[in-house]
């Protein structure tokens, strides 16, 4: 056999590293070893497991600066810039808004949550967060002071600065080569960061799967388990089924090639449950497999990873009806749709970090007079939920990506059908 083929892909070696974390997770649960649990797996794992997540998340603001100024540099013409902008905005509304009505629709027939006997649970000490109104969102988007919006990761606010910039360099032309080229060298060496990172991801992934079901066991799911197989079942209806058909009919791309295409970002997004720190992956996983142009994809894909949550959204809806059924309460048409609206109202506003969906929840919850202590029912199995969403949010932002980038004309498709295209983590 040749020296390639002995070699194990970097993605099996991460799918392989997941699969252990899991099955030393759920036996270490079971056995209780106090020691182990705490210095081994509490210690050690979650040191690794932390140290990895940091250095993703310590790629994204150079990597998404960089290769969005080229991106605004490549696309060249102001026009296109905007209609990239306009087409990847209203696409990710739609799939946003589409994936909260199946998932309600399909939790109001199923009625997960009925009959459901809160005694004995301890719903105390869980706050909620105020919803900011729809005018609050849009003017925070432009940041009073950049350095601090670097310095804080407010991807938006990044986004917004990096624009103006790339467009005054536009402005400025052949004055502007110099700064460009540096930007484009800049870029290749963040995408060669990457790959250091990216070698430690099976040790990285193998740690944090291991703690989480060390912490978590399987025992959790239990008491809530019809919440879990309706929200898995709509995330999983979301992922093959609707995002599929908007890919197919918007792009006419084949499906099946595409998710092959993004495995890698989805293993990664699953194991860090964070949309931002998926985005060094997602980034190389939609040019350097599918052939998207960086002039495309260094825009949409952080513009979707911070303002694009679907699997965030069908969460909530799911968690919406389940509270409702719990406590008895009928919020009626209005009800949900004011939960929809507000559903895609709180991902544009929140970043793609481990856990917002549940402080997002806190938002729409409140909006609809449910109380927020319920969410303390399905708070310790979301860990696990937020890796399975989080996975199903970097699709819908890949999927958008595709579609846009296919009606631009900026995607290779002798790239998007080669089987063996790109080095991710492959
Ligand atoms: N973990 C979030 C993300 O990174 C999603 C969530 O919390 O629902 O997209």
């Amino acid at each position: 056999m040749s020296a390639t083929s002995t070699k194990l892909s970097l993605t099996t070696k991460v799918m392989i590293g997941m699969g252990a974390g899991f099955v030393l997770g759920v036996i270490l649960n079971m056995l209780q070893i106090g020691w182990i649990n705490s210095n081994i797996v509490g210690g050690l794992f979650g040191m690794v497991g932390r140290m990895f997540v940091n250095a993703l998340q310590m790629l994204v603001v150079p990597l998404v600066f960089f290769s969005l100024i080229c991106g605004v540099a490549g696309i060249g013409d102001i026009r296109i810039l905007g209609r990239v902008g306009g087409r990847s905005f209203a696409l990710y509304l739609l799939t946003t808004a589409t994936a909260i009505a199946v998932a309600i629709l399909i939790a109001l027939i199923v009625a997960p949550g009925d009959g459901f006997t809160i005694e004995g649970v301890d719903t105390s000490g869980v706050t909620g967060k105020e919803a900011p109104t729809v005018w609050e969102t849009f003017a925070a988007i432009v940041p009073r002071n950049p350095v601090a919006s670097f310095a804080a990761g407010e991807m938006l606010q990044i986004i917004f600065y990096t624009i103006i910039l790339g467009v005054a360099a536009l402005m400025l032309g052949e004055r502007s080569t110099k700064f460009v080229d540096a930007c484009e060298y800049m870029n290749e060496l963040m995408m060669k960061v990457v790959e250091i990172v990216m070698a430690f991801a099976p040790y990285g992934v193998f740690c944090l799967i291991a703690k989480t079901f060390t912490e978590q066991g399987i025992g959790l799911f239990l008491p809530v388990m019809t919440y879990v197989l309706v929200l898995v079942g709509a995330l999983l209806l979301h992922l093959f089924v609707t995002l599929m058909f908007y890919l197919k009919v918007f792009s006419g791309l084949d499906p099946f090639i595409f998710m092959k295409k993004i495995r890698p970002a989805q293993i990664f997004a699953f194991s860090t449950a964070s949309s931002n720190a998926t985005i060094p992956v997602t980034l190389r996983a939609v040019t350097e497999r599918m052939g998207v142009t960086n002039s495309v994809a260094s825009f949409t894909v952080p513009f979707g990873a911070t303002i694009n949550m679907d699997g965030t959204a069908i969460m909530q809806g799911v968690a919406t009806v389940f509270l409702a059924n719990v406590y008895g309460i009928d919020l009626g048409v209005g009800g949900y749709l004011t939960v929809i609206g507000m559903a895609v109202l709180a991902s544009i506003g929140t970043a793609g970090v481990p856990g917002v969906g549940m402080v997002m929840l806190t938002m729409v919850l409140g909006q609809v007079g449910l109380p927020i202590e319920g969410i303390a029912l399905i708070l310790g199995v979301d860990r696990l939920m937020d890796m399975i969403r989080t996975a199903v949010n970097i699709t819908g932002d890949a999927v958008v990506t595709a579609i846009v980038a296919k009606t631009e004309g900026q995607i290779d498709m002798d790239v998007y059908r080669d089987p063996t295209a790109g080095v991710v983590i492959d």
